[in-house]
């Protein structure tokens, strides 16, 4: 019993290894656009969280928003960097109206023990310094969505600058938490 199994094991392998000879290289050559293809997906999505906008010295790292439904709200964060030795202003934002009604600056506020948000004029961009836009502090409201926002949709945001001008940035967004 034992002597044909080993006898047919090997007559298999042999058969195998015959009839794969030109599937091999085939196969290498599968695996390596596959390769490929992963590496430039990643690549993608690296530069998605890496998405950088400057001008005048204004640096904005990775803006993102917030999936959201007509009517309803949603928001923009970022990460502004002022290499600047003079202190600027974002001044105001207006993202494309296409999608949002209206366009403010706000921050979170503690009232009573509760989190609110007020309307600011302008957030000040101290020389030399980073400011973020994110959860709990400043950020952008997109007020009164024409449309739904859906994860990986990109929103246009104008940021305009009391020194460095306007600066167009585009927001992905992300889903909601
Ligand atoms: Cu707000």
């Amino acid at each position: 019993m034992r002597k044909i199994n080993i006898i047919l094991t090997a007559s298999v392998l042999a058969f195998a290894l015959t009839a794969c000879g030109g599937q091999k290289e085939e196969q290498k050559e599968k695996a390596q656009v596959q390769e490929t293809a992963t590496a430039q997906q990643e690549n993608k999505q690296a530069q998605m969280e890496e998405m950088v906008f400057e001008k005048n010295g204004i640096t904005v790292k990775n803006p993102y928003t917030v999936a959201s439904k007509a009517g309803q709200m949603s928001v923009v964060y970022l990460v502004i960097m002022n290499s600047n030795d003079q202190p600027d202003t974002l001044l105001s934002a207006l993202a494309d109206t296409s999608i949002v009604g209206e366009t403010q600056l706000h921050i979170y506020v503690q009232k009573d023990g509760k989190t609110g948000m007020k309307r600011v004029e302008n957030i000040p961009i101290p020389a030399g310094e980073t400011v973020e836009l994110k959860p709990g502090g400043y950020h952008i409201m997109l007020m009164g969505l024409k449309k739904d926002i859906n994860v990986g949709d990109t929103v246009n945001v104008v940021l305009h600058f009391k020194n460095a001008g306007d600066l167009e940035i585009q927001a992905v967004a992300r889903e909601k938490k």
